[in-house]
């Protein structure tokens, strides 16, 4: 299967004006009519033939300039179409059928309970008619849609609605125009029966920009806080990038079954409803705060992917890094910048970090790939973003912002690249940025050792720095990167102090980005009476991981001390870590649980006690992470030793955790703002560590939570310690739980979630009559992911049970999946990717598996990608 390549990149030969579109939708096909004008780019040879992408399509007809092409005038292949000879400047006409009906992949033009949408990013839009569908090929588009009135009373796509009429025999039609030009990927229809939710938001030049969010008619109720999120978006971008909307309406459609998060397809958004809907009785507050930053990121790429695209899609970090980082910048802005800092820097380790580990392993700008939906990863994104905050870091915010509006002020209507970026900011802050370009060209998560030394006669304190980068599978040699190091120092009386480097002649400010660019360097500060505890990598300043010999007493003085809320929660991090992995190698003193206890409980008598921070700080590191630091990785020891820990906090702890429960659970009824989202988190902490204690009035106080909860934030809280238990009170509630919520998808899909992710002991046995559920669909991602993903992903001790029922299970899916959904499958595929972490007995089993998808017959390009890199 061939890979498409960074440095093959070539312009396209031939520009796209304009793109007229008609759809003719029907209960068993769909027909569309594509009228384009094309031109011959600027050079590019006379003798040139023209390619279009296509797939799954049935070609009806052809016309060139208003003549039918006979099939002899063309080559029709499974990917596409070539026509030999063409005039510099034509009109091509292009008649396709095909059939959303039949379309499980949810690519290109699909159904929908019952509707129909699209979903182009990154090639979708070939499935829908013939058509250089690359982002560099940039269109006006029309869109004209015809379909049942009944059945379809809402017909959507891009821009502005400028016409509509009857069609005759019960049916209408809707014209559709975009003003600005796009790529293909960001095309996107609806049609379908939904409710509408309408308000209006004044932009703050004056002008009134319609809203409009489309849902299903029993979710009428569910989109306010969706609609709230966009206003808030609209005007923090305003604010902070000075960047308004361009269309007289923006449109959210949210669709069931979708493969992502959501779409930013310009001024129709369609995403899954999982980021559109939210109550209080269906959505938890983490449901709620992922709405808010989805509705923020997918508004943010208007200009940020929109009006400025990718060049081709190795670029995509371009659009994705930026975006979620001011998706970052928002959250932070909405809420507590410290507790987002720390949630990010969570699931950058648990999710990129083994990326980076495991064979799938590429740079932020990949340079191959077979199949462009396996590169929507977490390096892409989430590295993508800290990358972006990296530069925010080095230039300064009013510098950063000043660069980014010059970028898009440069590039606007265009489709540029990473080191189109990178100059741009290079240029405004008048920095040279090339050795930072590593980032996006190296494989791999920098290790930065730390040593120090303190001179006490000069009252020196010296760090030496060093980098290096472990090889990885694409790239044996690294060379260093450009590595923002934020550092603050701390007096033995915990006071931060003021901070001087040689050379400078006041101390200024208690935080300072040294800024390491070779293999080693040395930084020196000066004018300290004390030998200073060093405070480092304050606000994860860069994707790397730290090495300094801290000991325990140090590790807890920064957790009581640090003025860095980040370095203070991984302080407290890192204690906890160590004390789990010294169980897990049988090297456990108790001094080591006395020492967690004590830090656990200061943290929780702390007078200033912040509930939000305080429920990160006592939340222990997850598994995923305590697993990077095993070689082998045991998931079942680490699953047991953290257990054991939580077990004996938990009983040590136990009046302290009976008293923050009843002291943070807030009183009266819900209410969506940070005194209540804080409370309940702590609160639901504590109950969590109360479930652990064993004492009867404990496990009483949860199953009470369950049944009295007004939301679903305290009744999933519950309902989650329960499925862990095999007890009667455990089979009620999950009984109750799903007889309650089996009309409502996405509070079902929480039902299958708790259940696989849970720690029950017969958590295999359960996964597999999960699947035979009549619940169960492998057509709905989201069922899917809430089963299959949860296990595989989500909880790593049951996965990896020593008999290997968990890879045979997932492998199973795996394959039949592929023939429904491949972009699914791959994803689900990926746990057995990470096999060599393991031991040789799990690694065998875990290759079988592979091996087993990679000899499945009529494997998608996708899920082929995934298994033969990993067997490699
Ligand atoms: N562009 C795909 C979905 C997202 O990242 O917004
Ligand atoms: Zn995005």
């Amino acid at each position: 299967r061939k890979a498409v390549k960074l440095s093959d990149y070539e312009p396209p030969a031939f520009e796209v004006e304009t793109v007229d579109l008609h759809f003719q939708l029907t209960e068993d096909c769909a027909r569309v009519r594509t009228r384009m004008h094309l031109h011959r780019a600027d050079g590019v040879d006379l003798h040139e033939p023209l390619h279009l992408h296509g797939e799954a399509l049935e070609l009806e007809a052809l016309y060139l300039d208003g003549q039918p092409l006979a099939m002899d005038d063309f080559l029709l292949t499974r990917q596409g179409l070539s026509i030999e000879r063409v005039p510099d400047r034509f009109e091509l006409e292009v008649h396709t059928l095909l059939r959303p009906q039949d379309n499980t992949s949810l690519s290109g033009l699909y159904r929908s309970g019952g509707n129909f949408c699209t979903q182009c990013e990154a090639e979708g839009f070939r499935r829908i008619t013939y058509f250089p569908d690359r982002p560099d090929v940039l269109s006006r588009f029309t869109t004209t849609i015809e379909a049942d009135r009944q059945r379809y009373p809402v017909l959507l796509s891009n821009g502005d609605l400028v016409d509509s009429g009857d069609a005759g025999e019960g049916r209408h039609w809707v014209k559709w125009v975009d003003p600005w030009p796009k790529p293909s990927y960001l095309f996107a229809l609806v049609a379908g029966d939904l409710h509408c939710h309408q308000d209006t938001y004044r932009t703050r030049s004056g002008r009134d920009v319609q809203l409009e969010f489309y849902v299903e008619h029993e979710n009428a109720n569910r989109t306010g806080h969706a609609m709230e999120s966009l206003k808030k978006a609209m005007r923090w971008d305003e604010d902070t990038y000075g960047l308004e909307y361009d269309l007289d309406t923006y449109m959210v459609v949210a669709v069931g079954d979708f493969n992502m998060g959501a779409m930013e397809n310009k001024g129709l958004n369609i995403f899954n409803t999982q980021y559109v809907l939210a109550s209080p009785e269906t959505a938890t507050d983490a449901d709620f705060e992922a709405v808010e930053a989805v509705i923020g990121h997918e508004y943010f790429h208007n200009y940020t992917g929109n009006r400025v695209t990718c060049r081709d899609w190795f670029q995509l970090s371009l659009k994705e890094g930026l975006t979620v980082f001011r998706e970052q910048q928002f959250s932070e802005d909405m809420g507590s910048p410290a507790v987002q800092r720390i949630q990010q820097v969570r699931l950058l380790r648990s999710a990129q970090f083994p990326e980076d580990a495991s064979p799938m392993a590429h740079p932020v700008r990949p340079e191959s790939y077979v199949e462009i939906n396996n590169f929507y990863t977490a390096t892409v994104y989430i590295k993508g973003a800290e990358v972006i905050r990296m530069y925010h870091t080095l230039l300064g915010d009013a510098v950063f912002r000043q660069g980014v509006k010059r970028y898009l002020e440069r590039f606007d209507g265009q489709a540029v690249t990473i080191e189109d970026f990178r100059q741009t900011l290079a240029e405004t802050g008048g920095r040279d940025l090339g050795q930072f370009g590593r980032w996006y060209s190296q494989t791999g998560t920098p290790r930065v050792r730390v040593r120090d030394e303190f001179d006490p006669a000069r009252g020196r304190y010296t760090l030496h720095i060093s980098q290096s980068c472990p090889p990885t599978p694409d790239q044996a040699e690294k060379k260093p990167f450009h590595i923002p190091v934020a550092v603050g120092l701390l007096g033995r009386d915990g006071q931060a102090l003021s901070l001087r480097l040689s050379g400078e002649s006041v101390a200024e400010g208690t935080t300072r980005v040294l800024e390491l660019t070779g293999s080693e360097q040395q930084f020196t500060f000066e004018g300290l009476a004390e030998r200073p505890v060093p405070s480092l990598l304050r606000g994860f300043s860069a994707p790397v991981i730290l090495e300094y010999d801290y000991d325990d007493d140090d590790l807890a003085f920064l957790l009581a001390h640090d003025n860095d809320p980040f370095a203070r929660w991984e302080a407290g991090q890192q204690l906890a870590l160590r004390v789990i992995l010294r169980r897990v190698q049988g090297q456990a003193s108790p001094n080591d649980s006395r020492q967690v206890i004590q830090a656990f409980q200061q943290v929780l008598e702390a007078p200033d006690l912040d509930p939000s921070l305080a429920a990160e700080a006592l939340a222990l590191p997850q598994e995923a992470y305590l697993a990077q630091h095993m070689d082998p990785a045991d998931p079942v020891a680490i699953r047991a030793a953290r257990e054991a820990l939580r077990t004996e906090l938990a009983q040590a702890l136990a009046s302290q955790w009976r008293d923050t429960y009843r002291r943070y659970r807030p009183e009266g009824p819900w209410r969506l703002d940070a005194d209540h989202i804080a409370g309940r988190r702590l609160a639901n902490l504590a109950l969590g560590y109360l479930g652990a204690t064993g004492a009867a009035e404990d496990n009483g106080l949860v199953q009470q939570q369950y049944h009295r909860a007004d939301n679903m934030t305290d009744s999933l809280a519950a309902l989650a310690l329960l499925a862990d238990r095999e007890d009667e009170a455990a089979v009620t509630a999950l009984d109750d739980f799903y007889q309650r919520w089996r009309q409502t998808p996405l509070v079902l899909d929480k039902w299958f979630r708790v259940q696989a992710m849970s720690r029950h002991p017969r958590v295999v046995e359960r996964v597999q009559a999960l699947v035979q559920h009549p619940d169960f669909d492998l057509r709905n991602p989201n069922r899917v992911r809430a089963v299959i993903g949860a296990f595989a992903q989500g909880n790593p001790a049951a996965f990896h049970d020593d008999s290997g029922t968990g890879y045979r299970l997932l492998a199973a899916h795996v394959i039949r999946l592929d023939a429904i959904n491949p972009q699914v499958a791959a994803r689900m595929a990926l746990p057995l990717s990470k096999w060599q972490r393991y031991d040789a007995s799990r690694q065998k089993m875990m290759k079988n598996e592979l091996q087993r998808i990679a000899d499945a017959p009529s494997l998608s390009n996708d899920v082929y990608e995934v298994v033969s890199r990993s067997l490699e």
